[in-house]
């Protein structure tokens, strides 16, 4: 209802953060190609198999002197997994607490999402994955948000063995992918959802070149490998970027949307990390996944501030100049040196610089120590508590009750979704 929409505005508002000077504009007017990491885990940046990087290819993007890295991010998805990651990345909503909120709303709900922000700026606006598009909804909830073209699997010439689980592998899907996005007109905003490294971590003989952990635990060991191969596909989409030119005028944007071992495998999830055990500190940390924001002329560098994936829009969005006074956005630019560093998880846990909250535990962030609060300290809980509950509960509003119909903010032209349409090749 209109009195829903207004506690939103007013919690919005309340927590908009004024952008950072150094990076605001700094990336105006460039294409922006999002790279979709599926299932990658931070813990891989730098990590080593026998001696041998993982992700050689992704490491050295990461320390690039134009790249922002973040090394405090946090997927927050639930049950929707990698849509709930697409929800936020493109909308600054959560997904919900069950389900899939693209799955569920995308359909029918009005949306104020980065491809419609984008196209109303004179940007061309594509999605490529080399599955079907009926996947997460994905074919209806991309009218939904404004994009212009879906290249799903049809677009992509396909052999028997061009593909693996989901879906076409991530080489030869970043190979045919390039020759569309050779044809976009400028600027553009694409995002590129890859698919190998998912669960089972499957992959043909021909590509399996890289040691497996030795953890004993059948579901985590090939992950590094699929983790590899996706790190051997990016290398060669980068050198595609690079002699097309287009690395130089694209802000080039790479997450990861979840883990790729989850919280069942403890004991392999410490063997991984070199401990003994994991408890739930550790498995709270180990929910970080990679943000990498790289740009031509950009002042990178490895950035310690506390953030997830609800706050990427908000990001992008200042380093294009974008002005967004008055959209219904949950996160928080991550460069602005005002915002509150507080990662709200789905469930209702949190991380801060300074603590941890699983369940009814409190951890020191910093130490991973327990920590017996003081009243002080248990004053400070109540209310990250009561923020991050009450951010949850108003961005399901939004979504149940599909609040933005009744709101378009100034200079934004509500998305027809009768205006889009997308043709698939193959039948
Ligand atoms: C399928 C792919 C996988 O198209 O995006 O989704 P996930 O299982 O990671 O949510
Ligand atoms: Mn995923």
């Amino acid at each position: 209802s209109a009195s829903d929409l207004t506690s939103v505005k007013k919690f919005v508002n309340r927590n908009r953060v004024s952008p950072n000077v150094k990076y605001y504009g700094q990336a105006k007017g460039k294409n922006v190609i999002i790279i979709h990491l599926e299932s990658f885990q931070q813990f891989l940046i730098n990590y080593k198999v026998d001696g041998k990087e993982v992700t050689p290819n992704l490491n050295k993007f990461y320390k690039n002197k134009n790249t922002l890295s973040f090394d405090n991010f946090y997927n927050q998805v639930a049950q929707g997994k990698t849509s709930d990651a697409e929800m936020m990345l493109e909308n600054s909503l959560y997904g919900l607490p069950q389900g899939s909120a693209m799955t569920t709303y995308g359909t029918q709900n009005t949306f104020q999402a980065a491809p419609a922000i984008l196209s109303q700026k004179g940007y061309t606006t594509a999605a490529f994955h080399g599955d079907v598009p009926s996947f997460w909804n994905r074919d209806n909830t991309y009218k939904s948000w404004g994009y212009e073209y879906f290249f799903s699997s049809s677009y992509y010439k396909t052999k028997p063995d061009y593909s693996v689980g989901y879906g076409l592998k991530d080489k030869i899907f970043f190979k045919q992918a390039s020759q569309y996005l050779d044809q976009l007109p400028q600027p553009f905003y694409a995002k590129l959802i890859t698919l190998t490294n998912h669960y089972p971590y499957e992959l043909d003989k021909q590509n399996t070149d890289f040691p497996a952990t030795k953890t004993g635990d059948k579901t985590v060991d090939p992950y590094v490998q699929t983790a590899h191969y996706l790190d051997e596909a990016f290398g060669e989409f980068l050198t595609y970027l690079k002699t097309s030119g287009l690395y130089k005028n694209s802000v080039i944007m790479l997450y990861g949307d979840h883990y790729g071992i989850s919280d069942n495998h403890r004991a392999a999830i410490a063997h991984l990390l070199g401990k003994k055990s994991v408890n739930e500190y550790d498995l709270a940390q180990f929910q970080k996944v990679p943000l990498m924001i790289h740009s031509a002329g950009l002042k990178g560098g490895i950035d310690h501030t506390y953030g997830g994936e609800i706050d990427v829009l908000p990001t992008l969005m200042d380093l294009l100049g974008v002005k967004d006074n008055n959209t219904i956005q949950f996160g928080q630019d991550l460069l602005s040196n005002k915002r509150n560093q507080v990662v709200a998880f789905r469930d209702g846990d949190f991380v801060t610089p300074k603590y941890t909250k699983v369940g009814s535990t409190v951890y020191q962030t910093s130490t991973g120590k327990k920590l017996t609060l003081t009243s002080q300290q248990k004053k400070q809980i109540t209310k990250l508590q009561n923020y991050v509950t009450t951010e949850l509960s108003l961005s399901d509003r939004v979504i149940e009750g599909d609040l933005l119909r009744f709101y378009t903010p100034k200079g934004f032209t509500k998305v027809n979704k009768k205006d889009y349409n997308y043709k698939y090749i193959n039948g």
